[in-house]
């Protein structure tokens, strides 16, 4: 099966970070050719690709997990299936568009995986990280992982549900909050946390957004968030959100998709007695602390939500495809030799949704 319906070329332009500096560097590579691929692995022309700030820590280097090393970043990739390795046991087709997401690849047979549970797989393989990703025109991705889109969907449009669509998706489910609950979203204004407002309202949640600065403060309310707090100028942000709820009590969950620890900081505080706290952003040696008395005495959830499965993946684009739904990533299209200058941006907090790369 290692057809293809176009002619690949052998060489092709991604960006490339080098441990030893960090700077992302746009080149041109070798592509990997049809008859090369292995059982299992697909080449997919990578059409759009959103830029996450995980990709920014992987840069960096700030995470206590090792990068490879001329790494090839990005996790949002959406295109096209134009080969498949021989040999391998699929139903997907050369022409189908696919995603390709922050979970490349896992065993699929050891016990997390068989309950669904694959990004905690010990032999994960992730894309932009241990893997090359989707910041290159032509991307080896695995046939077991690949997302299909559904039709119809727009290619640039599917490309951020890949991994902040379906991180938030997620996070949402495992908040177990109820339709007409309260949920706080630190980072409303960033990638993952404007698609969350989205699906909250979706699940039929109430949203108070959090961030900072006019741009994101008319992007939340624009997404139906209800209430807006804005963490650089709120003096005292526990009583804030607290009071923005009609009993006072504290929203009964909250997502913190911050990219900085400050984010973090009062989650445990603010939150409804009985209430979640879905940990989401990974700022780099954050920590929670969380006094036991209260926690035990009021009951306080604390739990991290890692990407999603398959299936919450085709959930989440799926809800995003639905005819005036209510889910529509907001980004702004930009070319590849724009990524270190959009890694500048998304450092200071200036952009706002979601950026995405266009490959060709
Ligand atoms: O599976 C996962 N758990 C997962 C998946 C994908 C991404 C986790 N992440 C992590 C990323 O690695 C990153 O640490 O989620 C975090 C957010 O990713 P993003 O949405 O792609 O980043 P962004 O677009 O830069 O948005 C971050 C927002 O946080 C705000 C910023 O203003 C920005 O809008 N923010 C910050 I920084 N500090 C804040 C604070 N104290 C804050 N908002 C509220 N309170
Ligand atoms: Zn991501």
């Amino acid at each position: 099966m290692s057809n293809s319906s176009e002619q690949i070329p052998k060489r092709a332009r991604g960006a490339f970070v080098q441990q030893a500096d960090s700077n992302v560097k746009v080149e041109e590579y070798d592509v990997v050719q049809p008859k090369d691929l292995k059982p299992g692995e697909a080449l997919v022309k990578v059409m759009y690709s959103g830029v996450c700030h995980t990709d920014l820590h992987a840069a960096k280097q700030d995470w206590p997990l090792e990068a490879k090393d001329h790494l090839c970043g990005g996790h949002e990739g959406a295109g096209y299936v134009v080969a498949i390795g021989e040999h391998s046991n699929t139903n997907l087709k050369v022409g189908d568009a696919v995603g390709i997401k922050w979970l490349a690849d896992a065993c699929m047979h050891c016990e997390f995986c068989r309950q669904g549970l694959e990004s905690l797989c010990p032999e994960a393989k992730l894309s932009g990280f241990t893997v090359d990703g989707s910041f290159q025109q032509y991307a080896v991705s695995f046939v077991n992982h690949l997302s299909k889109i559904p039709d119809g969907m727009k290619l640039d449009d599917a490309a951020p549900i890949l991994c902040a669509g379906v991180t938030v998706y997620k996070a949402l489910k495992q908040s177990n909050a109820k339709a007409g609950n309260w949920v706080a979203v630190p980072g409303a204004g960033g990638g993952l946390g404007h698609l969350c407002v989205q699906y909250a309202n979706l699940m039929g949640l109430r949203v108070i957004a959090i961030d900072t600065g006019a741009e994101k403060k008319k992007l939340c309310e624009s997404l139906g968030a209800e209430a807006w707090i804005d963490f650089k100028e709120e003096k005292d942000i526990v009583s804030a959100i607290k009071k923005a709820t009609d009993d006072g009590f504290g929203p009964h969950a909250a997502i913190v998709t911050s990219a900085s620890p400050s984010g973090y900081e009062q989650a445990l505080d603010y939150i409804r007695p009985g209430g979640t706290v879905v940990a989401v952003g990974l700022p780099a040696g954050a920590v929670v602390k969380s006094e036991v008395f209260w926690h035990v005495v009021y009951e306080r959830k604390l739990v991290g939500s890692y990407v999603g499965n398959r299936q919450d993946a085709h959930e989440a684009l799926v809800l995003a495809n639905m005819k005036n739904g209510k889910v529509k990533c907001h980004y702004v299209t930009r070319p590849l030799d724009d990524l270190p200058a959009i890694y500048e941006e998304m450092a200071s907090g200036k952009l706002a949704g979601r950026t995405v790369l266009k490959l060709f």
